[in-house]
């Protein structure tokens, strides 16, 4: 099995990309054929400061790196090291409807947030479609906000192999039956952890690079308090029971706490006798607990950017392998020599 993802080096990596998808990452590089990648031309939507982009993009290697991604079980690579991707993109885009991209829920998410609708934000799905496909992968581990756009490479890898594989079968995508042709492009399948699938931010929305409001897994020690102190509650009073278990406070905790722990913070929430405050302190020590050895491991790589760079490298070599060979059949396909 080929699994592949991304994340994009838009900031700092948060805990909603750990529990969503990079926790999935690490735990799958031993049961198939991993290929992971900083999405850095995706990130260039709304990182603009050149300096910034490959700080971020270096930062979002590293945080790999220290959430345990082992470069010789994984292939590591930037998306941008891989120039077959924006060939892909565009020969891929002459198939997709406009309509898909209008009613993707990102995109029109990303803009009721007031984020610039521009071309490339607009265009977002077509290249994440473009790296999975370029790698013929089986499964792409995401959080539940990216579904559909799985789904969309999926559609249009059959609006693409029925246009251009002669003998081609919708109904027979691997070409298993007599006379039938398989695909150019593999059909893609989304693997979400629905328990994990989307991580609230400290305001109650998603967390989310764009919002403001995440908890960034490698931020400052001070930051990280000040944030978890300031996540949104209502004021019920410390011997109260509190009013609801639909709160950003109480899934944070679910999330990061042991079973038995939060078992015991269930209990007190339902029947009072606790404050948020003392629940928030309960939520940093479990942040810390997490992700103190990962940070120590973050501190080591940092000071090392040659052997950063090194694994990069190597990761971008064997991923241009596999893109080169997928190329070379989508070109024939289509008349481009
Ligand atoms: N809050 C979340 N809950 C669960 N999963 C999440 N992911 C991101 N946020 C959450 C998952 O992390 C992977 C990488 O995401 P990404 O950084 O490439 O893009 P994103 O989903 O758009 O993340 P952000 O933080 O919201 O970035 P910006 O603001 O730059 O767009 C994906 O698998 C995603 O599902």
């Amino acid at each position: 099995m080929r699994i592949l993802s991304g994340v994009q080096s838009s900031g700092r990596l948060h805990i909603g990309n750990y529990y969503g998808a990079m926790r999935q990452f690490v735990q799958l590089q031993d049961q198939g054929e991993a290929y992971y990648f900083i999405a850095n031309y995706h990130a260039l939507n709304t990182v603009r400061d050149p300096k910034l982009a490959q700080e971020l993009t270096r930062d979002a290697a590293l945080t790999y790196l220290s959430l345990g991604l082992d470069p010789k079980k994984a292939v590591l690579f930037r998306q941008s090291d891989v120039k077959e991707v924006a060939e892909l993109y565009w020969i891929l885009g002459t198939v997709v409807p406009q309509s898909n991209l209008e009613r993707a829920h990102s995109y029109k998410d990303k803009v009721a947030q007031g984020i610039s609708p521009d071309f490339g934000l607009f265009a977002y799905p077509v290249l994440m479609a473009a790296d999975i496909l370029l790698y013929s992968a089986d499964a792409v581990p995401v959080g539940k906000d990216q579904i559909q756009h799985i789904e969309f490479a999926r559609d249009w890898a059959v609006k693409f192999n029925t246009q251009y594989v002669p003998g081609y079968d919708p109904a027979d995508p691997e070409g298993k039956e007599r006379g039938h042709a398989p695909g150019i492009l593999k059909l893609p399948a989304a693997h979400v952890q629905e328990s994990t699938a989307t991580v609230p931010g400290i305001d109650g929305r998603k967390m989310s690079k764009s919002y403001g409001n995440t908890l960034e897994l490698f931020g400052e020690e001070k930051d990280i308090k000040k944030r978890i102190m300031s996540i949104k509650t209502d004021s019920t009073p410390v011997e109260a029971p509190k009013p609801t278990t639909d709160a950003p406070l109480y899934d944070l905790l679910k999330l990061m706490l042991p079973a038995s722990e939060f078992a015991e913070v269930d209990a007190t929430w339902k029947a009072g006798g606790k404050g948020y405050g003392d629940y928030k302190k309960k939520l940093l020590e479990a942040f810390h607990t997490t992700f103190t050895p990962a940070r120590q491991r973050y501190a080591e790589l940092r000071a090392d950017p040659g052997e950063l760079e090194r694994i990069l490298q190597d990761g971008a070599q064997r991923a241009r392998a596999e893109a080169t060979r997928l190329m070379d059949q989508v070109r024939k396909a289509v008349g481009i020599p």
